[in-house]
């Protein structure tokens, strides 16, 4: 017996017990007892069933991501698969918390699966970069119908035990004491005498499969990967289980497995993975969190909104501030209508919608945050305007209610000295829609108290945010990075290349879609007016902008659009606009290729990143890469802009930011100090604070 799985007896049915905290991963020092185990219960007359049942807070949430990249030590998931499937007495997987991953595909080596009313099953190997390589692939549809499997598998993401007890991948769902009933469910079995054959052995769903329905939809699903190849090996190892017999199709997915661990999607998808657990995690574990039981939001509009939605979403208490009675309402039936549409698509039922409407309370009178625990201010972005909502939220919140600011770029260390308590006011930038948006950068500010600091970021996650702790800094991590990205955008046209062509090297990288089109959609005034507020200029955007050229709202913006869609066309004046003013400029045009046009951006981004880090604005380099990837598009199967520097080569990175800096002297590209060193050593480690 070890310490990690164990065996005890409820008359003849054995109960196996996996207990390896936090998510009872299947790390090789629970694969060889378990494997011992099984063996000796399947040996076992007296034994006439066996119930596999995990302890703490969750059934097996997979492999040990840990053990990925490194010598694969025996007896492997599929080896204790394969042991399960000889065991000629029921054998019951008990299921609570979250079967994923390898978990799953162990609990599909049993006859039967049982799981309590909570628990979530799913197979969300293809978020880092993988497809199931314990047989998921080829077990899966042959209980819940090949479309199915392809739909869970592709999206990664988990069903409910009622919709598992549905689709057929489990045979009872419980209401009483998970393992009371996994133990009778095991002698009901043995009783009944019926057949019970392994699932590798049960085919009739498969027959049912319409193969050119299925290769349509997978067809689509390829066209939605923008790159990436877990979903298309996903689906490829599907289509097998279907055509190939199940040793074949078994095989095949080992190998589709095998190549993508090894390569650099899956790497980068895994440090994601990793990266956002570990920016969760604030300095001064010890500290005490303080209560948070209701929220108040500052602002009713399309921020406030969101912001005030997403901690409703999270069962929070809210209340709602605007400054008059027709703001605050149209705030409020924004809200009602955003929930009212998730209800008509089917994502929100309409006793959730009611429950969550319920939470908020509307007010035009700062007396009413008194009672919040804390305060998010989201109106307009102007330091003297914060500063005014700061001094009256000084003068009726509560002793210890934390103060934030939804600010983008503003000083939180002024907005902070503006109030008699700087300890408690930090930054909260969320990012737009805020209550679909997983990023939140918390600025920490000179003063603020650690306690208020750990006890935003453990709120953060509780209200499905991924939390990065940031520096005082113009534009924090995410936006002064996207500043150093976009600097060359408007000298890439005035030299010779079109918008289609910038945006065509982005999508090509990766990106959902390129800066032009990114400005089209969020409107080309914003920019306008941002710069115009700082005294500064954008030769081509000032004159679209100028033209009443806002970007999609308009119809025209970078792009063309026709009437109402959504679709950008090339537009003949913009390339002309582009051209006069080149002329004008006395710049000479010519070719541009999409090489140049990732080094003149992207380069640029990591250098600002290596900035910042330098600076101890971002503690950790894999902190960058979490905001990039939650906040900005930034291509998951590349890691984020500073994992992507290593697979780019951060010598040649280095080589090509000094050519563009001699040719053009500008700052962006003079290679920061951090990057030098990265380059010699291979490590961001020993940056930042
Ligand atoms: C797989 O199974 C491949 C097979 O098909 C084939 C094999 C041949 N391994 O997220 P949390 C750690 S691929 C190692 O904060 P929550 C995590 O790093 C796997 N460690 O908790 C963290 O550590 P720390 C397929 C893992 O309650 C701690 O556990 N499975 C693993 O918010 C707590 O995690 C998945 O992709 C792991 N598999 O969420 C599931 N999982 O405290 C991945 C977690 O030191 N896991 N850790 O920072 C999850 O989605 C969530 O962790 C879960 C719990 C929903 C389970």
């Amino acid at each position: 017996m070890s310490n990690f799985v164990s065996v005890t007896r409820d008359n003849s049915v054995a109960v196996v017990a996996i207990d390896n905290p936090p998510v009872n991963a299947l790390s090789f020092h629970v694969r060889q007892p378990l494997f011992e185990a099984l063996t000796a219960l399947r040996d076992d007359a007296s034994v006439t069933a066996i119930v596999l049942a995990c302890a703490g807070r969750t059934f097996v949430a997979g492999a040990d991501i840990t053990e990925f990249g490194k010598p694969v030590q025996q007896p492997e998931l599929r080896a204790i698969v394969a042991l399960l499937e000889t065991i000629a007495k029921p054998t019951v997987a008990a299921i609570h918390g979250t079967a994923l991953g390898g978990g799953l595909e162990l609990a599909l080596g049993c006859h039967f699966r049982v799981a309590d009313q909570a628990a979530r099953l799913g197979l969300p190997e293809v978020k880092l970069g993988l497809l199931p390589g314990g047989g998921g692939t080829v077990r899966l549809p042959r209980l819940v119908g090949a479309a199915k499997a392809l739909g869970m598998i592709v999206s990664g993401t988990p069903i409910s035990a009622d919709e598992a007890k549905a689709a057929g991948l489990v045979d009872a769902v419980f209401e009483e004491d998970l393992l009371t009933g996994a133990i009778r469910f095991a002698s009901e079995m043995v009783a009944d005498g019926r057949p019970f054959p392994p699932v590798r052995d049960r085919n009739e769903r498969l027959a049912e499969t319409d193969l050119s329905a299925f290769d349509a939809k997978a067809a689509e699903l390829a066209r939605k990967a923008r790159g990436l190849e877990a979903p298309l090996a996903c689906a490829q190892a599907v289509r097998n289980a279907i055509t190939l017999p199940f040793d074949e199709a078994l095989a095949a997915e080992r190998q589709l497995f095998l190549k993508l661990v090894a390569g650099d999607q899956s790497r980068a998808q895994r440090h994601l993975f990793f990266a956002e657990r570990e920016a969760a995690k604030i300095q001064g574990k010890d500290v005490t969190r303080r209560k948070i039981a209701r929220v108040g939001i500052i602002g009713a509009g399309t921020m406030g909104g969101g912001i005030a939605m997403a901690f409703a979403n999270g069962g929070f208490p809210v209340t709602l501030l605007e400054t008059g009675e027709e703001a605050l309402q149209r705030g409020l039936a924004m809200i009602e209508k955003n929930y009212a549409v998730s209800v008509g698509r089917g994502s929100l039922t309409e006793e959730a919608r009611q429950q969550r409407l319920g939470l908020f309370k509307g007010s035009t009178d700062y007396a009413d945050l008194a009672d919040c625990d804390l305060v998010i201010e989201a109106v307009f972005e102007d330091m003297a305007v914060k500063k005014v909502v700061f001094g009256k939220l000084d003068a009726v919140a509560r002793p210890g209610a934390i103060l934030a600011t939804n600010t983008s770029y503003l000083d939180v260390d002024e907005i902070a000295a503006s109030t008699s308590r700087p300890q408690d006011v930090l930054g909260m930038h969320f990012f737009s829609p805020a209550n679909v948006m997983k990023l939140l950068e918390i600025v920490r500010a000179d003063r603020t108290a650690p306690d208020a600091l750990a006890t935003v970021a453990e709120l953060a996650r509780r209200i499905g945010k991924v939390p990065v702790v940031v520096g005082v800094c113009h534009g924090f991590v995410g936006n002064r990075m996207l500043s150093a990205r976009g600097t060359e955008n408007e000298a890439l046209l005035l030299e010779g290349a079109t918008p289609g062509q910038v945006d065509k090297a982005f999508t090509d990288f990766g990106w959902p879609m390129g800066p032009f089109q990114m400005g089209d959609l969020a409107g080309l005034d914003i920019g306008w007016r941002n710069r115009k507020a700082r005294g500064q200029t954008a030769v081509i955007a000032d004159t679209l902008c100028g033209q009443g050229r806002f970007g999609q709202k308009t119809g025209r913006g970078w792009y063309r659009y026709e009437s109402g869609s959504r679709e950008p066309a090339p537009d003949p004046e913009v390339k002309e606009l582009i051209r006069a003013k080149a002329a004008e400029l006395g710049i000479a045009r010519r070719e541009i290729g999409a090489d140049e046009i990732i080094e003149r951006t992207l380069y640029p981004l990591v250098n600002e990143g290596a900035r910042i880090l330098e600076e101890g604005i971002a503690v950790r380099a894999s902190d960058i890469d979490v905001v990039w990837a939650n906040g900005y598009g930034f291509p998951i199967g590349k890691g984020g802009p500073m994992f992507w520097a290593g697979l780019e080569g951060a010598a040649k990175i280095v080589e090509r930011l000094e050519h563009w800096h001699r040719l053009t002297g500008r700052v962006i590209f003079e290679p920061a100090p951090m990057l030098r060193r990265f380059a010699e050593t291979g490590s961001w480690e020993g940056a930042g604070g």
